[in-house]
């Protein structure tokens, strides 16, 4: 009985399409908190919380604030300030999503000096069959708001088939943000995807230029 219950709240939880899509802002999360379960009725590693959507990160993982906000980051331009994700250690952050999710995914990123790359998993910790895999180019950067190198970030996303459980966010790590992760939509909050292509491919003299900048400060 106790299972069928668990079941259908479970159910009543799932990131269909049909409801608005959950968009992840990590406005909430301290500077260098590991996010682990902030979104998921837990807390992350320095006792913030947040709505209980059962999706939970990798240790790795962590929020970082904008300097211009008072934290340590090197970027603007984030969909939602000041607060995004990204990793210093590893070579991916992983997300679980309890419930699954379909149709699509998406959110915004910047990566100013190494490509990245996202899978879309049909079981949880990055394991199973690879519903969906999205490169992420290199990024141009606009000088930030007012400052901050990894700016500004850019609308992706990806639509798949089946019911996905588990995210790997890839990329060289202090070196790519993410903000405003969206499920169930293939355009991040509800937006239509602001860069163009040309945007997006004219960056790698720029990003060249900007070799060893990191998204946080020294
Ligand atoms: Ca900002
Ligand atoms: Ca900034
Ligand atoms: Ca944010």
């Amino acid at each position: 009985m106790k299972k069928m219950i668990l079941a259908v709240i479970l159910v009543s939880m799932a990131l269909t399409a049909n409801a608005a899509p959950i968009v992840l802002t990590f406005e909430g999360l301290q500077n260098y908190e590991s996010i682990g379960g902030f979104y998921s009725g837990g807390a992350g590693s320095l006792g913030s919380s947040g709505p209980n959507l059962g999706i939970t990160f990798s240790t790795n993982t962590l929020a970082i604030i904008d300097a211009d906000a008072g934290g340590s980051g090197n970027f603007g331009g984030e969909p939602s300030p000041s607060t995004i994700m990204f990793f210093l250690e590893g070579d991916s952050a992983i997300m679980n999503v309890l419930a699954g999710f379909d149709t699509g995914f998406s959110f915004f990123y910047s990566a100013i000096n190494n490509p990245g790359s996202v899978n879309v998993y049909d079981n949880f910790d990055g394991i199973g069959n690879i519903l969906a895999s999205l490169d992420i180019p290199t990024t141009l950067s606009d000088g930030g708001d007012p400052n901050g190198n990894f700016s500004p970030f850019f609308g992706i996303g990806v639509g798949f088939s089946g019911i996905a459980k588990s995210v790997s966010f890839a990329g060289v790590q202090d070196q790519i943000g993410f903000d405003d992760i969206t499920f169930g939509s293939v355009t991040p909050g509800g937006v239509v995807p602001e860069p163009s292509t040309a945007l997006l491919l004219g960056i790698g003299l720029i990003g060249t230029a900007l070799a060893g900048r990191r998204m946080r400060r020294a």
